[in-house]
Formats: C-alpha cells, sequence, structure tokens
C-alpha cells in the first residue's frame, strides 16, 4: 500500500472541485461498485476494446511468452479482475511469480484469490496501491526478471506528460532486460468512440454517477443524483473520449464540510481515455525508454498490443 487511499480522496476532491473547470482524477472511480461496474462494461456491446483486446492477446500470447524468461515476475498494472493475465499465464507456464497491482483493493483481494486457486504453482503477491506513485515490489518477486503487463488501455487515462512518467518509471521498476506489454486503443469512427462510453443500457452512465455516490458515503457529501447526468464526448484536438458529469440545474453541494456552487450546465470532468495512432504511442514508448518488440493491430474497431523491450 503507497498511502491510505481515503486521504488522498478526500485532499484530491477537495483540490478537484475547487478548480476551474472541476475535475475528479479517474483512479477514484473505482471504489468496490466501480470495479464492478466497469466489469459491466466490458460486457457490453458498444465497449469494443475488452474482447478486441482479449483476441489480439489469444493469437499473441505464444509469441508474447517467447521472450518471458524463465522463473520470471509478471507485474500488472491495474490488474482489475485479471481476466487477460489468464491468456499470458496460460501460454508461459515458466512465469513464477504474479504481482497484479490495483487501487481497488476489494477488487485486487478477490482477482488475486481466483488466479491463487486455478494457478496452484504460481506465487500470487498482489499488492494494492497506486501506480501513479513509486512502487517497490514484494519479497517474492526480487531477484527475478521481470515482465509488464498493462492492458485496457489504461495508458489513455493519463495525460501525456503523466503517461511518458509512468512509462518512464514502469522502466525503472522492470529494469534493463525487461519486456512490457501494453493494450493502446486506437482512433476511430467518433460515432463507435461515443456509443462506447455512453451505452444504451446506461451501464457506462451509472459507473460515472457512482463517483456522487462513494463522494455521499466516504465524504458526507450532497450530491443529488437526479441532478446531475453523465455526458462522454469527443475531444478531436486532445484525440480523447472525456466523461463528465453535468449539472442540471443551479445548486449547492456539500463535500467534506464545504460548500460547492454549480450553474446548470456546469460539469465535473471525470476523465479522459485517449486514443493513439500506432506512431504516436511508439513515441511516446520511445520518450521513457522503450522500444517496439512486435506490434498486432485489430481489423476495425482498431485495438493494439504491444511488446515493448527495455534494453
Ligand atoms: N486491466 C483490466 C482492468 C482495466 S480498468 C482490463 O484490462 O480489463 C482499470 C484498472 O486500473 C481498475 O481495476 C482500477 O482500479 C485500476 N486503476 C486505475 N487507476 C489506478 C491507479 N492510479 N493505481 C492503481 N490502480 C489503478
Ligand atoms: C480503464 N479504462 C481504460 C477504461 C477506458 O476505456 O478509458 C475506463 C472506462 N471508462 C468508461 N468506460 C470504461
Amino acid at each position: 500500500m503507497t498511502e491510505p487511499q481515503s486521504d488522498t480522496f478526500e485532499a484530491d476532491v477537495l483540490a478537484g472541485l475547487s478548480a476551474m473547470p472541476k475535475t475528479l482524477l479517474s483512479k477514484h472511480l473505482y471504489d468496490e461498485e466501480g470495479s464492478r461496474l466497469f466489469e459491466e462494461i466490458t460486457g457490453l456491446e458498444e465497449y469494443y476494446p475488452t474482447r478486441t483486446e482479449l483476441g489480439l492477446l489469444t493469437t499473441a500470447a505464444s509469441e508474447i511468452a517467447a521472450y518471458i524468461s524463465p522463473g520470471a515476475t509478471l507485474v500488472e498494472f491495474g490488474s482489475g479482475a485479471s481476466t487477460k493475465t489468464r491468456l499470458i499465464l496460460d501460454a508461459a507456464p515458466q512465469v513464477a511469480v504474479y504481482v497484479p497491482v490495483d487501487i481497488s483493493e476489494e477488487a485486487l483481494a478477490a482477482a488475486a484469490a481466483s488466479i491463487n486457486a486455478d494457478y496452484p504453482k504460481l506465487v500470487v503477491a498482489p499488492l494494492a496501491g497506486d501506480f501513479t506513485q513509486a512502487l517497490e515490489l514484494p519479497a517474492q518477486a526480487q531477484g527475478r526478471p521481470r515482465t509488464g503487463f498493462f492492458p485496457g488501455s489504461t495508458i489513455g487515462n493519463f495525460e501525456h506528460a503523466d503517461a511518458v512518467a509512468f512509462m518512464a518509471s514502469a522502466r525503472r521498476l522492470l529494469r534493463s532486460g525487461a519486456q512490457f506489454v501494453v493494450g493502446v486503443d486506437l482512433v476511430k469512427d467518433e460515432g463507435v468512440l461515443v456509443r462506447a462510453y455512453d451505452d444504451a443500457r446506461g451501464v457506462t452512465a451509472a459507473f460515472n454517477l457512482n463517483l456522487l455516490t462513494r463522494m455521499n458515503r466516504e465524504l458526507e457529501a450532497d450530491f443529488d443524483l437526479q441532478a446531475f447526468r453523465h455526458c462522454a464526448v469527443w475531444n478531436g484536438e486532445e484525440s480523447r473520449i472525456e466523461m463528465h458529469l453535468v449539472s442540471l440545474r443551479d445548486q449547492t453541494v456539500h463535500v467534506a464540510g464545504r460548500a460547492f456552487g454549480f450553474a446548470e450546465g456546469e460539469t465535473i470532468h471525470t476523465e479522459n481515455s485517449h486514443k493513439f495512432t500506432k506512431e504516436g504511442f511508439e513515441r511516446l514508448a520511445g520518450e521513457a525508454g522503450w522500444r517496439t518488440l512486435r506490434c498486432w493491430i485489430s481489423p476495425e474497431p482498431a485495438f493494439a498490443v504491444f511488446l515493448l523491450a527495455a534494453d
């Protein structure tokens, strides 16, 4: 654990709601209910990234496995339900230690228990915490060659400078000689993108609005969930889908003893999901010291899996 998440949640929320425009860090979408709702999103017809990446990893797994050293530690950043991991573990039985890293403690514990039960020879050493902070791997992971895994295009949830900083810190953690498997969503038709983040059943809306429920419960806030709506928009200049919560009227909301005014139509910006070109991501990874060994790209809706190396 890097820091108690409850402390940083309150400080981040108060800073974000005091900013102009109002913003909240997307890592706070993942309390227990947020992680459950994200898993529901992964099964939606409109949310193409999960099934597309699973298809690519199924094709690529044996080739990726050939690069992984015997006795290696596999470190996964933002592991969630650890579903995609199984494709790597099945193809690479030489992996000795698995370190799933996630901020969502309940989701992490459930995924670690499930992997433990299904891979009895594997040492599973979960790390609860924020992967944007300095991480120290558990003792079981020490003294072994390292492979990183960062699926789901979670890299897209960072701003550019933060994405480069994350890739550089992963490079330091994984060390020279490491491989890094990264899932990256690619630029595509705006309608496909907006539907993926504003699905007909309203699961993504519930995922976004759950942040208000979380603040009501954990920070003694008084958000009226009927007074905000979910909105997903494509920002072409920044090449990203943005999620916002839009205030439906002029209102004042209290959070942790502080009052925040909202005008009708004012938004809280809750998530960015950047979409890349192959060359753009390679440039970003290159700035952080990673070289592309292999890249698999699906037919439309296009998604990429990169196998990177740290020399
Ligand atoms: N890898 C899975 C889950 C992706 S959802 C997949 O591809 O389906 C993003 C995951 O990253 C969630 O489980 C969330 O809890 C975790 N996460 C988001 N921000 C994080 C942070 N700053 N530190 C650690 N985990 C984070
Ligand atoms: C985890 N992350 C990459 C997801 C994404 O697509 O940006 C989170 C998500 N937000 C809305 N739907 C899914």
